[in-house]
């Protein structure tokens, strides 16, 4: 044991050390085009990483189960009054694990088992833990969903108020996980008070965006709103529950503990109230805006190469693309773009009852490589890039692959992360 508290784990334990090594290497020699992640700072990962992981708490700041955590109390706290400050709410709970567990959290605080709830189809852009089947939000409430327009790509909110009559749900969910546009919240808001349900907005993938003031703001609309601090909030593995009042405040406090969560992760809370700390600088709002003109000019270069993108464009940092014309699937372009060096995800696009292997989506997002400090510029040679990758795909050739992914490893020389 004497090496115990000094030895780091590439000594200790070379399987996982390497993987680590490695793992560094291959983000920083890719371009990660993946619409979820981020590039956390040097400051979220020294909380990641810090001993407070080690201090077990229940509880809330002021008011726990077990002792020693008043330094936890303080990063709570900050955490807490940070995101107040950067979203204008009155309400935070800053301890949710996940996305996911935060909206389980405001069902237990709102609804009951076998209740209805009404939200945006999968595979139209919504999430998992919105009601889809084989999630246990599915199991347990009685779930519905609205889609989009099949030419538009784009929530018909006539089509919404005319679900919402006919289901009654409890409560109306909206966002998700591959919805290209910002969504009418004010809109929502009438039709779920038409029906007398609750309004939340899960607003995950797009919440930086809401912080930088890049994207109009669910809060005075939605009685409740989750998201995570990963993605466009570039803060760590998390979620938050917010509500610009406290109307909900005792359930929601009740609902993640002890309803669905136990004890906190401590250097978690620290990591998300530095990414807070962070978001509320002027930086940020650049940031922001850089993300949504970073991801306009990427789509306007892939739909001048004539490749159809749900919705026609973007107001965030998605831009989803369909293959379904053009006899591909999501998996093969994935793959032809991983050859150069770019890394994205199949999705299921709007309509798409295929299976994962079969789907015709790719879903690209631009905030990891909008922190890398690429711009406009850079975007429009990425799209060029991707565009040559996805004609790779139907012609089955190889032709310029080599070109191509030296291109993509010098972006990453001259906006190097972690050096
Ligand atoms: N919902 C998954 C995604 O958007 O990729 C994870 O956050």
């Amino acid at each position: 044991m004497s090496d115990f508290f000094e030895s780091h784990v590439g000594v200790t334990d070379p399987l996982i050390g390497d993987a680590l090594v490695h793992e560094l290497n291959r983000q920083q020699t890719q371009i990660e085009l993946i619409a979820s992640e981020n590039i956390v700072s040097r400051a979220v990962l020294d909380a990641l990483g810090h001993p407070m992981t080690n201090k077990t708490l229940e509880g809330y700041p002021g008011n726990r189960f077990h002792g020693g955590g008043e330094f936890v109390d303080v990063v709570e706290q900050a955490a807490i009054d940070r995101a107040r400050k950067l979203f204008g709410c009155d309400y935070v709970n800053a301890q949710p694990h996940s996305g996911t567990q935060a909206n389980q959290a405001v069902f237990f605080a709102t609804i009951k088992p076998g209740d209805r709830i009404l939200s945006l189809d999968l595979a139209a852009g919504g999430h998992l833990s919105h009601g889809a089947a084989p999630n246990q939000s599915g199991r347990w409430f009685d779930a519905h969903h609205y889609g989009v327009e099949r030419d538009s790509g784009l929530i018909n909110y006539d089509e919404v108020a005319r679900i919402a009559d006919a289901v009654r749900p409890a409560l109306l969910i909206t966002g998700g996980s591959a919805y290209p546009r910002s969504i009418d919240f004010a809109r929502m808001r009438v039709i779920a008070d038409a029906v007398g349900a609750l309004l939340l907005v899960d607003m995950a993938h797009f919440a930086g965006l809401v912080a930088a003031g890049a994207h109009p703001s669910p809060l005075p609309h939605a009685d409740l709103v989750t998201c995570t601090t990963t993605k466009t909030m570039r803060g760590p593995r998390g979620g938050l529950i917010l509500a610009r009042d406290a109307r909900w405040a005792k359930q929601l406090q009740a609902a993640i503990f002890p309803g669905v969560q136990g004890s906190l992760h401590s250097q978690i809370i620290a990591a998300k109230a530095v990414c807070l700390g962070e978001a509320l600088q002027d930086d940020f709002k650049n940031y922001g805006q850089q993300v949504v003109a970073n991801a306009r000019a990427l789509a306007q270069v892939l739909s001048d190469h004539g490749i159809r993108l749900i919705s026609g464009g973007t107001d965030t940092h998605i831009v989803l693309l369909d293959f379904s014309s053009r006899g591909l699937s999501g998996q093969q372009v994935q793959d032809s773009l991983a050859r150069v060096n770019l890394t994205s995800n199949k999705n299921p696009i709007p309509f798409d009852s295929s299976k994962p292997s079969e789907w015709a989506g790719l879903r690209l997002g631009v905030a990891a490589a909008t922190t890398r400090g690429l711009g406009v510029a850079e975007f429009g040679q990425l799209g060029e890039i991707i565009a040559r990758a996805i004609e790779r795909c139907e012609q089955a050739g190889d032709s310029g692959v080599e070109t191509d992914r030296m291109r993509v490893l010098e972006l990453c020389q001259k906006f190097p992360i972690y050096v």
